[in-house]
């Protein structure tokens, strides 16, 4: 007896590749990166060539009131739920070609691959793409999936600015992706979001797939030390009220309050301002950033208290004052283990080596998973880098990435029968 196409199938990964180059073009920066940021033109021009790819291969397409891109497939019980993958378009500033793009390009890939042989599903099949996932260019991070979930507020999203004041809405209807679905009105049957680990296990292990068992828990704050603008020339260093000298100290503590917790605590400060930024005048103010995770919410307490008590420590020296302020939380989120499972089995099946990890990034995955069923399929990135320009993987893991997706996809949402 031939075993039935659907267990045989495979996707197309030359074409899934080049699909990831041809986007790839689009924001290219010059060390071979990419550059989107969300809601600018060039991800209008990523959203306008990949909605293209979405029609071509017979998608309906529809956009909701954050801007959220939802592609759908029919099935042959078009009533029931939808089975959905996607990913973000968006970038960071000296981002890859990979971040992102691989979870929409390989859903795109598997909707291609089931056109090729006249496949339909029992359930209908959803590609999406994420607005604002990188939380660079508009905090907060996630904010797409994160509005769709119900966890970040509809009145305050429109509303965020970026650095020259530009808001969400205001982009959104610059390049035309201010949609009238109501946000939160399209419901999952389940969601698998592919993407690159982002960092060194899986190349480390020589292993091809990863079945994310789970996120860490971020949260995100700002610090602003004030201190007082004055003469780099006549003002003694004992006058000084010198906001960047204390910020530097304050850093120093911050940077090593993940020690203790290893290996899942995370701290980074990734962002700075001066005030008023000019080389003779002694920095009045600071502001930076702190991205603190771990896989525990009891240790993230504790590495919040040790943050809160460094900026108190460093306001009482005096001369300055520090400010810490909350911008966002994202608990450490467990995914759905059924699905989970149905990602290991896939991979069995199809002979795919394969072992549990959890993400220490964040992904719209993590807010989805509020309202659907959820899990993520990772897939080795070299050296482990990402957010950065050299980000790279190979067509091999995408490709076996991509198959352990379509038979998840399919074991999920069922083979119609023909
Ligand atoms: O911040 C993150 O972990 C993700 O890249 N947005
Ligand atoms: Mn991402
Ligand atoms: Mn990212």
């Amino acid at each position: 007896m031939t075993e039935p196409l659907s267990t045989t199938l495979r996707i197309d990964g030359q074409r899934l590749w080049r699909s990831l180059m041809d986007l790839a073009q689009i924001g290219a920066t010059p060390k071979g990166g990419n550059c989107r940021l969300a809601l600018t033109e060039e991800d209008r021009l990523g959203r306008e060539l990949v909605t293209g790819w979405l029609r071509d291969a017979g998608m309906t397409l529809g956009v909701d009131q954050m801007g959220n891109i939802f592609a759908r497939r029919a099935g042959r019980r078009d009533d029931l739920p939808p089975v959905v993958t996607g990913s973000h378009l968006d970038t960071q500033p000296t981002g890859g070609r990979f971040d992102g793009c691989y979870g929409v390009l390989a859903g795109l890939e598997v909707i291609r691959v089931l056109n090729d042989h006249g496949i339909t599903t029992e359930a209908p099949l959803e590609v999406v793409i994420w607005t604002n996932e990188e939380g660079c260019r508009f905090v907060p991070v996630m904010m797409g999936s994160g509005v769709h979930a119900g966890i970040i507020p509809l009145e305050d999203a429109p509303a965020a600015k970026d650095r020259d004041g530009d808001t969400v809405a205001a982009s959104l209807e610059r390049i035309g992706y201010a949609g009238d679905i109501p946000m939160g009105s399209r419901t999952f049957g389940a969601y698998i979001e592919s993407h690159i680990e982002q960092g060194p296990v899986l190349e480390a292990e020589g292993i091809a797939v990863g079945a994310v068992t789970g996120s860490l828990g971020l949260r995100w704050f700002d610090v602003v030390v004030t201190g007082q603008e004055a003469h780099a020339g006549p003002t003694p260093m004992l006058y000084r009220r010198d906001a960047l000298k204390r910020a530097a100290e304050l850093i120093g503590d911050i940077l090593a309050l993940a020690d203790p917790h290893q290996p899942h605590g995370r701290v980074t400060c990734g962002e700075f301002e001066l005030y008023p930024n000019s080389r003779n005048v002694i920095p009045g103010r600071v502001t930076f950033s702190v991205d603190i995770r771990h896989l525990e919410s009891s240790t993230l307490e504790q590495m919040e208290q040790a943050l809160r008590d460094a900026c108190f420590r460093h306001s009482e020296l005096g001369k300055v004052t520090v400010e810490l302020r909350d911008v966002q939380r994202v608990p450490p989120t467990p995914f759905d283990a059924d699905l989970v499972n149905l990602i290991r089995t896939s991979s069995d099946t199809l002979g795919i080596p394969y072992r549990d990890i959890e993400t220490g990034a964040g992904h719209d995955a993590v807010f989805i998973s509020r309202v659907a069923p959820t899990a993520m399929i990772f897939v080795p990135c070299e050296d482990g880098i990402s957010h950065n320009e050299s980000e790279n993987a190979t067509p091999e893991d995408l490709e076996a990435g991509a198959n352990v997706l379509l038979h998840t996809m399919l074991s999920k949402a069922g083979v119609a029968a023909s």
